[in-house]
This record gives C-alpha cells, sequence and structure tokens, in this order.
C-alpha cells in the first residue's frame, strides 16, 4: 500500500511513521533461509501544501467570509497539492491507482475497526489533513473526499488523526506484524467478534500474591480458548455492553 499524506506540518509524522510497527512495515525483510527480499508491506509519502501556495509569502489561509474566530485554509494550494499528489507516478514510471482520498474532519464518519479493515484492501490512501478552523468546503466539495473523525472531540488538526487511521490500517496489511494471527484477534476485530479482547498473562506465575490464571498453565489449548472467549465476554458486558448489542444485531 501507498500512503501519501497532504499537511501544513509534515514534520508531525516523522516520529510516528519512523517508530515501531509503523517504521518496520515501511521496510523490506531478507528471508533468512533463502535470502531473498520481500517488498516492504507499505511505503508513507509527505507533502507540504505550502509548497503548493503561488503568492510570494506562502500564506495557505484567511480570516473566513462572514466573521468568526480562527483561520480557513484557502482552496487553491490545497487543490495543488492534492493533483500533484494523484498524478505522481511509480519507481516505474507508471500511473499508480487513483486510490482514495480521505479527509480528516470532527464532521466525518467516526473511524472504527470495520472501516481500517476495509482501508486495508486499498492499493493506496491519499490523506488530507487540515489545521486551523478548517479547509474552504468548495476545494472539499472539489475533490469529494470520504470524511472521516476519530471521535467527539476537537483536535488542533487532522494530523493526529491521520497517524491514528495509519497505525490501525498498516497493522492489517498481511506481513506487517510478526506474527500474522494478533491482528485477527485484536479487540473489536471481525475475528475477535468485535468484542473487547481477553486479559493477558506473562511471567513470574505469582506476583505480589496474585496468581495468574491456573487454566493458562494447564496446557490444554482448547480449555484456554474457550477461557479467553468468556474473558473477553465478559470484560466486554462489564466495560462496553454497547457492542454486545450491536454483536447481536450485526450481520458482518
Ligand atoms: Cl479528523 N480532525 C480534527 N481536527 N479533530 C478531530 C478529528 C479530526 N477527529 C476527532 N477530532
Amino acid at each position: 500500500m501507498r500512503i501519501d499524506i497532504c499537511t501544513l506540518f509534515p514534520e508531525m509524522f516523522e516520529g510516528v511513521l519512523g517508530s515501531s510497527i509503523l517504521k518496520r512495515a515501511a521496510e523490506p525483510v531478507v528471508d533468512k533461509s533463502d535470502g531473498s527480499v520481500r517488498e516492504a508491506v507499505c511505503s508513507y509519502h509527505t507533502w507540504n501544501i505550502r509548497d503548493y501556495t503561488t503568492n510570494r509569502h506562502q500564506k495557505v489561509d484567511q480570516p473566513p467570509y462572514g466573521g468568526g474566530p480562527g483561520m480557513v485554509i484557502q482552496c487553491q494550494p490545497v487543490f495543488d497539492c492534492v493533483n500533484a499528489v494523484r498524478e505522481v507516478k511509480g519507481d516505474d514510471g507508471v500511473v499508480l491507482p487513483k486510490g482514495r482520498l480521505i479527509h480528516l474532519t470532527p464532521q466525518g464518519k467516526v473511524w472504527d475497526q470495520k472501516m481500517a479493515e476495509e482501508m486495508a484492501k486499498e492499493e493506496r490512501v491519499i490523506f488530507l489533513a487540515g489545521h486551523y478552523e478548517a479547509i474552504d468546503q468548495r476545494v472539499i466539495d472539489e475533490l469529494e473526499p470520504v470524511e472521516v473523525s476519530i471521535g467527539d472531540y476537537v483536535l488542533s488538526g487532522g494530523e493526529l488523526a491521520a497517524m491514528v487511521m495509519i497505525d490501525s490500517i498498516v497493522r492489517l496489511i498481511p506481513g506487517a506484524l510478526g506474527h500474522e494471527e494478533s491482528a485477527h484477534q485484536d479487540s473489536f476485530s471481525e475475528g475477535a467478534n468485535r468484542l473487547l479482547d481477553c486479559s493477558h498473562y506473562t511471567r513470574p506465575a505469582t506476583w505480589e500474591g496474585r496468581e495468574v490464571p491456573s487454566v493458562l498453565m494447564s496446557g490444554n489449548h482448547a480449555k484456554i480458548e474457550a477461557w479467553r472467549r468468556e474473558e473477553a465476554l465478559q470484560n466486554t458486558k462489564a466495560r462496553r455492553p454497547d457492542l454486545l448489542g450491536e454483536a447481536e444485531s450485526r450481520d458482518d
């Protein structure tokens, strides 16, 4: 998957895309058994909207028509930046798939695991992150992006939301995690029936007088599996009963 990000603050992405699983996912993997190289599962490309301004001072925003607080990002640099990204060619000079354009906005549909699963199947995803008060609505109407929010609170810009979405998407691409099963067992995933996760334990067997549930040390895998399923159900009942209602009425 190719991930492009249009933003006024590309430097915000450096630490997140350059660490842990997101970093590893963008690196090729050498198979130690035969020395063969497997391509990286994704690549990241950040674009600075400010580079597409046509005015001398590289100004991207203006006060809102009708008055009010904050500044509004103008149409032209956003339009030219997104179009430059859409026109970019791959290393082999071939045009890339058009991909999905996502505009990060608190007015968007609230992101969830199911949307991450759908997006993980795309060959290319382009993120458009606004900052300050908003982006001029006319360029949004022209570009027709999918509009997505990460929850009912306001961030200073879409950058953090884009990073949250990128993390939740990339870990679902086959090969991004060392062990393929882990993503399928995650909380909210289809494989976990969209419930919360069970509790986890590791050594020592006793810590500060607290024991590890004995079933986990029984070696009986069927019993362990049943215990984990029941734990996940009880966890969900106690903390997120709203998810159980959804599980009953869902058809996916
Ligand atoms: Cl996508 N953007 C901003 N600015 N705030 C948010 C958000 C997005 N999602 C939740 N809050």
